[in-house]
């Protein structure tokens, strides 16, 4: 079987079926979770994955506020196998905490490199899956990994998704505290993406809002998701959180956003993620005026 198609029945399967009982599809399912592990370990060893990193600039003046690491796979039978695939099974498989570590190590030694080319305040945007926040040594480890690489904490911004910070508000309200203790920035991601909930807003101590593509894409024509975005960025304003617009892609959007008090956008519009290597030659201040004529 092939890993895409691998990833594809269990990704399936997962959001289909929360219980499980012994039936004849365990065995070929059990194969194929082998499987699974097996050309993620390989995958890690290999190099497989890699991350590419996405411009966040300034709406006002183009200023390079930092970069979005996103993980990839590129599978060597199989060509690209999107995150939303197989991040699920990793999850499910407990080996996001290897790869996760190997992304803290990797995102970080990318912005220690990051000191010769940008601004001393660059922020690093890595992505935590609902495990990976929940997990008891995260703090630990993310001061090992800042320290290793003679970062600064605030240097770090680590995104969390509202389904993450849903299941323990407990043990949520904890993990936060322990994060902002260390000094890295906490980012509400993909907000818009589903349900949302402003009490999130009102009530956890977060210090950015990254706003979903999905609540970005029917801009400006929308007047329903014009209402809402305008809304939250407002709300967020008043809590002293800074917002973050992802999915931009187009020149329209990005005039409302600026109309709209929004400070920093994401986007096709302004660069789609990059090698680390190509990182170097994003050039910054972005120059909004080329692209308004
Ligand atoms: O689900 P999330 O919002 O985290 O999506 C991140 C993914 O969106 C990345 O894989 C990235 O490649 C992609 N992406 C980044 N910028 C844009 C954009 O402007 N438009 C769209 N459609 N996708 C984008
Ligand atoms: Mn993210």
């Amino acid at each position: 079987m092939r890993a895409s198609d691998i990833a594809m029945y269990e990704a399936k399967r997962a959001g289909r079926q929360q219980y499980r009982f012994y039936d004849h599809e365990m065995n070929g399912r059990a194969r194929s979770r082998l499987m699974l592990e097996e050309s993620v370990r390989t995958a890690i060893e290999n190099r497989d994955f890699n991350l590419v990193y996405q411009p966040q600039v300034a709406v006002a003046d183009g200023r390079l506020r930092g970069f979005e690491a996103l993980l990839r796979w590129q599978h060597p039978s199989v060509g690209d196998v999107p995150p939303g695939l197989f991040l699920p099974l990793l999850e499910e498989a407990r080996l996001i905490s290897r790869l996760g570590s190997w992304i803290y190590q990797r995102s970080a030694g990318q912005r220690k490199a990051w000191e010769a080319l940008f601004a001393e305040d660059l922020v690093v945007g890595v992505s935590l899956s609902s495990t990976q926040f929940a997990m008891p040594h995260l703090v630990t480890e993310l001061r090992q990994v800042l320290e290793r690489h003679g970062l600064q904490s605030r240097h770090l911004e680590v995104e969390v998704t509202e389904e993450a910070l849903m299941h323990n508000p407990e043990e949520t309200r904890k993990q936060l505290r322990l994060l902002r203790n260390l000094g890295v920035r906490v980012a509400l991601d993909d907000f818009g993406s589903g349900p949302c909930s402003l009490s999130h807003l009102r009530d956890l101590e977060l210090d950015t809002l990254k706003l979903d593509r999905h609540l970005i894409s029917r801009l400006p024509d929308s007047s329903r998701d014009a209402a809402l975005v305008r809304n939250v960025i407002d709300l967020c304003k008043e809590y002293g959180m800074l917002v973050v617009a992802e999915g931009v892609e187009t020149l329209a959007q990005y005039q409302w956003l600026q109309a709209n008090g929004c400070e920093y956008v994401q986007g096709f519009l302004v660069a789609r993620p990059m090698m680390a290597e190509d990182t170097g030659l994003f050039v910054q201040p972005f120059d909004w005026g080329a692209l308004t004529g």
